[in-house]
């Protein structure tokens, strides 16, 4: 019998992808002021910098694409994308978005506001940015485990439901207009959700009336995930398990560009009318009619028949066990990579590779420019340049300083994924050179996408302060 698990699809286009040379990358690497956001694309090899919007669409997709109906009201490609939706995840409202952040930030609009505190088990960077500029407080809750990065747990994504309750208590169910959970749970590497948390999650908040909300871009990975790691589910179709896990969701934010297989898109779902009408009123203003939301009809095809495809299980087979193989090569050579790995990328843990540069020099922003001299490949920090943030005048650190290679779905094969554990092996092996850096440019929110850095000279930056 083969054991060997194969892209379960062939391939009919194909795009170049650039070589240069160390010097040009030197170049191109400080004109980007050292923040690979800031890089042109053309200039980067393997692009892991995220898995977002970046998915090959399907010959299947394309074809529905031309069969869009671009009917400025009542579009037939909408009440297509509506029915997915809805049969997926049971909500009674859906409204599509230009992206998740969209969704949040009409979400967030409406139910958020100052004196609100909008528990998760971890907010993702923009979540957080759109609750804080409503005015409320993001707190994020999640299982002590998932801050042990060397540490194997089935579902380090989980919510910590006594820390949850605390602060339930605390805060007072009148401040908490919903709970928030992000399946997978992205900053802490990509890991599940359990069911059981699901449910737990669920009835702690029935019991204080709160209403629950999936942040569902990668449902399918963690309904994989539930299929072969939760008793009980292995037998189960992971429709049949995404399908449980947003029934017990009141709402859900949904950014398209992950799991629905999409170059752009998102929507927002939810029972509650009263809410959806607002949502709607605040769509019409930003986003557009409620059968289009920001997107073209041809976009509303290529997500139905996405939210299709994810869901078959050769596909999430061949996807998990692609980023795992990734993950397995570098922990094998020795490299510091948080295990298990997640489903959508893999994590390498900074501070274990480069305990010597403190977080206010950014080891892991150091560890993403020196894979890109290396070899061209693009990654992105997850630390204190994305989380972390001065207060007061004083610095505070991320709870994870991670390098994300984050890996976009059906569009690199296993020789790319080997050449870039080559490279990173090489940076790995001389990591005693590697330098911190410092923020020289910042704007007030989310700064790692335009911030501008500067290497630090090495012999400072290995004092410890
Ligand atoms: C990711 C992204 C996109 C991104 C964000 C920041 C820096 C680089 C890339 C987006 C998410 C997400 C979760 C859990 C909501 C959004 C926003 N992730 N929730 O991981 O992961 O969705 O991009 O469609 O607006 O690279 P949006």
């Amino acid at each position: 019998m083969t054991t060997t698990i194969i892209e379960p699809f062939k391939i009919k286009s194909v795009e170049p992808i650039n070589f240069t040379t160390r010097g040009y990358r030197e170049k191109a690497i400080k004109e980007a002021f050292y923040n690979l956001f800031l890089l042109k694309a053309d200039d980067v090899l393997i692009d892991l910098l995220t898995d977002s919007g970046t998915a090959a669409m399907s010959s299947r997709q394309w074809a529905a694409m031309m069969d869009g109906d671009e009917s400025y009201a009542g579009s037939r490609s909408f009440y297509k994308f509506e029915k997915v939706v809805k049969d997926l995840t049971g909500l009674s409202t859906v409204i599509p978005t230009h992206q998740g952040r969209a969704a949040e930030k009409i979400l967030f609009t409406v139910l958020g506001g100052p004196g609100k505190v909008i528990p998760s088990n971890t907010h993702f960077d923009t979540t957080r940015a759109n609750v804080e500029f409503s005015g409320a407080t993001a707190v994020d809750l999640p299982v002590d485990s998932a801050l042990k990065t060397d540490t194997r747990s089935d579902f380090k994504g989980n919510m910590d439901l006594d820390k949850l309750e605390d602060l339930i208590k605390r805060t007072g169910v009148a401040n908490i207009p919903l709970c928030i959970l992000t399946v997978t749970n992205n900053s802490v590497g990509g890991q599940p959700v359990s069911m059981k948390n699901i449910r737990a999650t669920r009835a702690l908040l029935n019991k204080y009336g709160i209403p629950l909300f999936l942040d569902a871009c990668r449902f399918a990975e963690n309904a994989f995930f539930i299929k072969l790691r939760e008793p009980g589910y292995e037998d189960k179709t992971v429709r049949d398990i995404a399908r449980e896990m947003f029934s017990y969701a009141d709402g859900c934010t949904m950014s398209a560009k992950k799991d629905a297989l999409v170059n752009i898109g998102g929507f927002l779902a939810l029972n509650d009318e009263a809410v959806a009408e607002k949502a709607r009123s605040l769509l019409i203003m930003t986003e557009g009619f409620p059968t289009y939301g920001g997107l073209a009809g041809r976009d509303l095809e290529a997500i139905a028949q996405g939210l299709i495809e994810v869901l078959d299980e050769d596909y999430l087979k061949y996807r998990i066990r692609s980023v795992e193989y990734f993950g397995d090569k570098l922990e094998k050579a020795g490299v510091p990579v948080l295990v298990p790995t997640g489903g959508h990328a893999v994590f390498l843990d900074a501070k274990r590779f480069l305990p010597d540069i403190p977080p206010h020099q950014y080891p892991g922003q150091a560890i993403a420019v020196e894979m890109y001299l290396e070899a061209g490949i693009r990654s992105v920090e997850i630390g204190s340049v994305m989380f972390g943030r001065e207060k007061d005048g004083k610095f505070e650190e991320a709870s994870l300083e991670l390098v994300r290679l984050a890996i976009p779905r059906r569009v690199y094969t296993q020789s790319h994924i080997d050449f870039a554990a080559e490279a990173i092996i090489q940076v790995f092996k001389r990591r005693s050179k590697i330098p911190g850096y410092r923020i020289t440019y910042e704007p007030p929110y989310l700064r790692h996408f335009t911030a501008h850095f500067e290497p630090l000279v090495k012999e400072a930056a290995t004092v410890r302060l």
